[in-house]
């Protein structure tokens, strides 16, 4: 079930993709061609993640070993903050075509809403007025060149994404966001079914490695219970629950027993009497992008910068 899904341009998109946020130097390329070998069709990207490069190594090998084919691969890359300008747009995806040595991207998305002074790093007293109107315009230029076969977005609360459609030429294809059973993006997904948006799950498992991310996705009672009754693990669970609400998922791992245990979530579904069961979970937002924020700053709290989505 739900080996892939359909998006607004009429492309297939895998439901499962590896992630490769802090995959690290040295490991990414093997996970992604570990990864690929195991079955996995897709791969999410982006240029800050800074392995792009070491991605398109792995890739060129498989292509030219003949292990996969590029149009049977779906591959995602995203703007980053610091290059909302429409002129940075079309010289951001060139350098990531270049490193990915690929002559397209399945889709790219703009990485967060929210802009950063050229060349400056992640810290709220770099943010700057975001012009979403023109970059998405830039964006729309990239589609019509070919070089993203579907363009989207990511980080976009409901508010932000009706702003959008209300003006996109061509609507976006993709919102990606945080999304697991403790953070189910309920209102969110239901705007995005509505408008034929497709919802594609960031940080499926809560993202249990990341330092500054408190609370354990994985370790949720209903989780546990439901992964004990069913004879799979934890991480499954989580990530079967996305595909069964309609969501692509993205886990990372560069771990091979954990990159294959990902994509056993096919032949097999969390049945209606436990399904009913992670709508008691309470909810939090793990991701809460306080790098964005401060009392100075052009936005002064979280729930401005998710417009009340907390
Ligand atoms: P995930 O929820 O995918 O969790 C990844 C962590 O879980 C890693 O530490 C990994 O360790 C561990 N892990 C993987 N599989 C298992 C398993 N079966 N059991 C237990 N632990 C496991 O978090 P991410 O935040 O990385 O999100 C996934 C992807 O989504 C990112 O890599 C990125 O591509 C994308 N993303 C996009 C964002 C955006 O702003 N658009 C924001 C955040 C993520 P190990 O690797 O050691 O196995
Ligand atoms: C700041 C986190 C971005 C990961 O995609």
């Amino acid at each position: 079930m739900a080996k892939s899904f359909t998006l607004n341009t009429g492309a297939q998109m895998p439901s499962v993709g590896l992630g490769t946020w802090q995959a690290k130097p040295g490991v990414v390329g093997e996970a992604v061609a570990f990864a690929i070998k195991a079955g996995y069709r897709h791969i999410d990207c982006a240029r800050i993640y800074g392995n792009e490069k070491e991605i398109g190594l792995s890739l060129k090998k498989l292509f030219d070993d003949g292990v996969v084919k590029r149009e049977d691969l779906f591959i995602t890359s995203k703007l980053w903050c610091d290059s909302h300008d429409p002129e940075d747009v079309a010289k951001e995806i060139d350098s990531t075509l270049k490193d990915l040595q690929l002559d397209y991207v399945d889709l790219y998305l703009i990485h967060w809403p929210f802009r950063l002074k050229k060349g400056s790093s992640l810290s709220s007293e770099n943010v700057i007025q975001s012009d979403i109107p023109n970059t998405w315009s830039a964006m729309e230029k990239l589609y019509d060149s070919g070089k993203a076969r579907a363009v989207g977005v990511s980080n976009f609360s409901t508010k932000k994404l009706q702003d959008l459609l209300s003006f996109a030429r061509i609507p976006p294809a993709v919102n990606q966001v945080e999304c697991h059973p403790v953070w189910q993006q309920t209102k969110l997904r239901s705007f995005c079914q509505s408008n034929g948006v497709h919802l594609s799950a960031y940080s499926p498992l809560g993202s249990p490695g990341t330092r500054w991310i408190e609370g354990n996705v994985l370790a949720n009672s209903v989780i546990t219970e439901v992964a004990q009754k069913l004879g799979k693990t934890a991480a499954q669970v989580a990530l079967r629950w996305g595909i069964q609400a309609g969501n692509s998922v993205l886990p990372k791992s560069t771990t091979e027993s954990r990159i294959l245990e990902n994509f056993d979530v096919f032949d097999w579904s969390i049945p209606a009497d436990l399904l009913g069961k992670f709508s008691s979970i309470p909810q939090t937002r793990l991701i809460r992008a306080d790098f964005f924020v401060s009392p100075q700053g052009l936005y002064k709290s979280v729930e401005e910068i998710w417009d009340g989505e907390i």
